[in-house]
């Protein structure tokens, strides 16, 4: 194998976090009377917090002002982090502590991308924080994803070239970040939502050293 590390997103690759985004954004939309569903929630997934907001005041036809917009953010993450703070470590994903072992053990180093600022609250809560050979994460990183920045500044920490880093991502966003960044990209979800990503599964639990080779000598060929 060519493959030096594996980078992983941390919402709904690692712990699913997208139910407690959907339920804050969605107090927030129930507030200023803006009908927001869960097939709306799908473009916030990977986006970052304030690219989330600009998309439901779109969807209200609304134009508030920065000031606004600030507090309507920072009211969304109180609620959010509440909730996250009451996150255990069985809120892990299925095969994601055990396929990251795995890449350990291999000698594949491991890197986490993630948009969200509260990365580290998370990491913590579900006993995760010393897992990763590097954190790259939305307070070190500035250019949202589809942007490459996030995994490009991961594969800088864990000084690999970004042509033998592939990334485990489950939003849209994300994908087009880890091939704008020049890597290899396996979806994690549904084969129909991420069309761009070299390889899907439906999650890390179906994830193993055999399968990442697989995945690999398909891409590569
Ligand atoms: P925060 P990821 C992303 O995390 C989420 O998918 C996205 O829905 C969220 O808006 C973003 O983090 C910012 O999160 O408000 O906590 O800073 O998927 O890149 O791990
Ligand atoms: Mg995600």
């Amino acid at each position: 194998m060519n493959l030096k590390a594996c980078i992983f997103d941390l919402d709904g690759v690692i712990v699913d976090t997208a139910k407690y985004h959907f339920l804050a954004w969605k107090r927030l939309a129930g507030q200023l009377k803006i009908e927001f569903t869960e097939k709306d929630n799908e473009r916030l997934k990977g986006v970052s917090r304030m690219a989330s907001l600009n998309i439901i005041l779109g969807i209200g036809n609304r134009h508030p002002d920065v000031r606004t917009k600030e507090k309507y953010a920072a009211l969304k993450n109180e609620w959010y982090v509440d909730y996250i703070s009451r996150m255990t470590p069985d809120e892990i994903l299925p095969g994601s502590v055990k396929f990251i072992n795995e890449l350990k053990k291999a000698g594949i180093k491991v890197g986490l991308g993630s948009a969200s600022r509260n990365t580290p609250l998370i990491l913590e809560r579900v006993g995760m924080e010393d897992l990763f050979d590097a954190v790259a994460d939305g307070n070190i990183v500035h250019k949202a994803k589809p942007d490459p920045e996030v995994f490009l500044t991961a594969a800088k920490m864990l000084n690999v070239d970004p042509r033998y880093c592939i990334v485990f991502e489950d939003a849209v966003a994300g994908v087009e970040a880890a091939l704008n960044a020049g890597m290899m990209c396996v979806g994690i979800g549904s084969e129909k939502i991420l069309t761009k990503a070299h390889f899907v599964v439906s999650g890390l639990a179906k994830m193993n050293i055999e399968k990442l080779k697989e995945i690999e000598e398909r891409i590569k060929s």
